[in-house]
């Protein structure tokens, strides 16, 4: 094109671009227009690189009328610009002034803590209060831990009562919270009163009360002349306190072999009152607080003298405890991540309510 035409594309381009910046209502609009017109491969930028095409003689005519074109250009983009800008701030002012402060608020979402949290902070709370120390066991064990020191040797029946995940390294996952007895005992010596809470791991068939991941609370109390009558004064405590008021309990002789003699605490299933159902397995009764006095040997383990010191020991099935507490009919609720096995703990308000 010669310099002629080259003038009148120019001051085409000036009215399109006036044209165009009239509907542009954003800064990133505004800045795909500028880069299309006077960036380097826009359309003015193209004709800037065609001077060296031009006679000698017509370059400096020619290379004026683009530069001019390009400072008139850049001042309406630049006006533009703040043109939007003043837009927007007025835009945000104006919403701010329609702030209606009588308005009622959002109620934000809140949560609950886990029903069996909860549970596990009350009996924590129960046990606290008669003096009790909250220690935590590691969930990978030891054999030693989960079954040697606790009068469980190698090829005794009794291991089969647990089915264990057995790890590759030579370790387990705890079958139940008991490791914690002989720890606690190494840690710190008689007199002892420790709870002690935490997950524990089966290989087993799962029902409606039976996990592979389930929770537990381990009780440990030794001093001198301690005797059964402590051990089921304290459980009926525990039941009561959770539950608020006195539950229908039994007790039967049961088989453990870190303790003797050794019992099983069942409470009414609260699911059907005790007439039955699958919760219970037809039975009318929830197995979830064997217990009894810690055996000799497992106080030995524990370097304490059994002659000197005698104890109690408790496992409570917290899972359990967690389902009769808050009307749960199936443990794979509480396990699932379905935020519905919530609202039961929620409802009766539990101890804290945390904002999300
Ligand atoms: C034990 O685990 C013993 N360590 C408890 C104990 C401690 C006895 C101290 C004596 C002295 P048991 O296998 O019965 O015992 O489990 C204890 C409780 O854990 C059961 O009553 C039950 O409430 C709960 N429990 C056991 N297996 C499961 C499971 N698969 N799913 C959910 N809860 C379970």
């Amino acid at each position: 094109m010669d310099l002629n035409q080259l003038q009148e594309r120019l001051s085409a381009l000036r009215s399109e671009t006036v044209d165009a910046l009239a509907g542009v209502a954003s800064m990133d609009e505004l800045r795909r227009l500028e880069s299309q017109t006077t960036g380097k491969s826009g359309t003015l930028g193209a004709w800037m690189g065609t001077i060296k095409e031009y006679p000698p003689d017509q370059r400096g005519e020619v290379g004026k009328a683009l530069n001019q074109a390009k400072g008139e250009l850049t001042k309406l983009f630049k006006e533009a610009g703040e043109r939007i800008k003043a837009g927007a701030a007025a835009a945000e002012a104006s919403k701010a002034s329609s702030y209606d402060p009588t308005l009622p608020g959002v109620r934000p979402p809140v949560g609950s803590f886990h029903p069996v949290t909860l549970v596990q902070l009350e009996v924590e709370d129960v046990f606290r209060r008669l003096g009790f120390l909250i220690e935590t066991g590691p969930e990978m064990e030891s054999e030693y831990y989960n079954f040697e020191a606790l009068n469980i040797p190698k090829l005794h029946p009794a291991r089969d009562m647990q089915d264990t995940f057995w790890l590759t390294n030579g370790k387990l996952l705890r079958t139940h919270t008991s490791p914690v007895q002989v720890r606690a005992m190494e840690r710190h010596g008689p007199p002892l009163r420790v709870l002690a809470p935490g997950r524990c791991f089966r290989y087993e068939t799962i029902d409606a009360s039976h996990e592979n991941t389930f929770h537990q609370v381990e009780g440990l109390m030794i001093d001198r002349h301690i005797s059964i009558a402590n051990l089921i004064a304290m459980m009926k405590l525990l039941l009561r306190e959770v539950f608020g008021r006195d539950l229908k309990v039994r007790l039967r002789p049961g088989y453990f072999p870190f303790v003797e003699p050794g019992f099983e605490l069942d409470m009414s299933c609260l699911i059907c009152d005790g007439g039955g159902c699958a919760t219970c397995k037809q039975s009318g009764w929830i197995e979830i607080l064997p217990c009894g006095m810690v055996h000799p040997n497992v106080l030995r383990a524990g370097k304490i003298d059994p002659h000197e010191y005698t104890g109690f020991a408790f496992g409570l099935g917290l899972t359990r405890l967690a389902m009769m507490k808050y009307g749960v009919a199936d443990i794979r609720g509480l396990n699932s991540g379905d935020l519905r096995a919530l609202v039961p703990a929620t409802r009766t308000g539990g101890p804290t309510l945390l904002t999300c």
